[in-house]
């Protein structure tokens, strides 16, 4: 990868229903995904767990919030003041990705008032938190995994999804990209003829064609800086989240 640190935003996704296997914890849990695209969050639709990965559940000095992320992810960030003792994280519980599928979320900016949580197989456990906040609108690989939850009953079925955790999520018009249109995701999809989330060259190569142009020429079509060019208003809309505990930064 390049040089020097990459910084995430974190996203905060509050659990709804505490699941069996956490129900020692009684403080608010919330589930952190890493993002590079902050401004994208209008367009949320679920969050994307591995169901093999092992999770944990920690606590933060963040309002006595618990969080859930890699035990990866939660060392790094006890050295970056989320913890009570530098370098040390205090584990309330471990579960894998699977144990927490099908939990109801509520996510900042987006127009659902419930997400949920739903399985992702390229998750890489050595990135960020190994929770991935799901875009289909702009992102290739979310809407690949999302379509094929959609289309197949009996992939839902193996992870104990309900349909009404997948089947009404659609991808939602935030952002309007040069040439790609307002579902720029769904544009590249369609035209590069993609199968599946497995289908990895022409993910990459959807990558290719929608990041950049989204991100430098990408204009917002809803919220508060609709109208305006993404690379101009990216860090304020950070900032909003941040300001809000609805977002943190962190770097690895
Ligand atoms: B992005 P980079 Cl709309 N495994 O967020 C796989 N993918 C992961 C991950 C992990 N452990 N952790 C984070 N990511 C995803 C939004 C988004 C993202 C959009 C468009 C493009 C995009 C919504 N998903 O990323 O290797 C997260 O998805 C394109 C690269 O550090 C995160 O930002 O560059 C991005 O990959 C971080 O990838």
């Amino acid at each position: 990868e390049g040089v020097g640190p990459q910084e995430y935003t974190l996203i905060k996704m509050k659990v709804l229903q505490t699941p069996k296997a956490l129900s020692s914890i009684k403080q608010p849990i919330y589930l952190v995904a890493a993002t590079l695209r902050p401004e994208t969050m209008y367009g949320q639709t679920n969050c994307w767990l591995h169901p093999d990965i092992k999770y944990i559940a920690w606590q933060t000095t963040r309002d006595n919030e618990v969080w859930i992320s890699t035990r990866r992810a939660a060392r790094n960030m006890a050295y970056q003041g989320f913890t009570a003792e530098e370098g040390n994280v205090k584990v309330l519980a471990e579960v894998t990705g699977q144990d927490l599928l099908g939990l109801p979320l509520s996510a900042p900016l987006t127009q659902h008032k419930t997400i949920y949580t739903l399985p992702m197989l390229s998750i890489k456990e050595d990135k960020g938190t190994g929770v991935v906040t799901s875009v289909p609108s702009d992102s290739p690989d979310d809407y690949a995994a999302l379509v094929d939850l959609q289309k197949k009953e009996a992939f839902r079925q193996k992870y104990g999804l309900k349909d009404e955790m997948v089947l009404p999520f659609e991808p939602i018009p935030i952002i309007d990209v040069p040439t790609l249109g307002k579902l720029s995701a769904v544009h590249a999809y369609d035209t590069l003829k993609i199968q599946s989330q497995n289908d990895k060259e022409k993910l990459a190569e959807a990558k290719e064609l929608c990041y950049l142009k989204s991100f430098y020429d990408g204009i917002m079509l809803v919220g508060e800086f609709a109208g305006r060019k993404i690379q101009d208003i990216k860090k304020d809309l950070q900032k909003r989240l941040v300001d809000a505990k609805e977002a943190d930064i962190y770097y690895e």
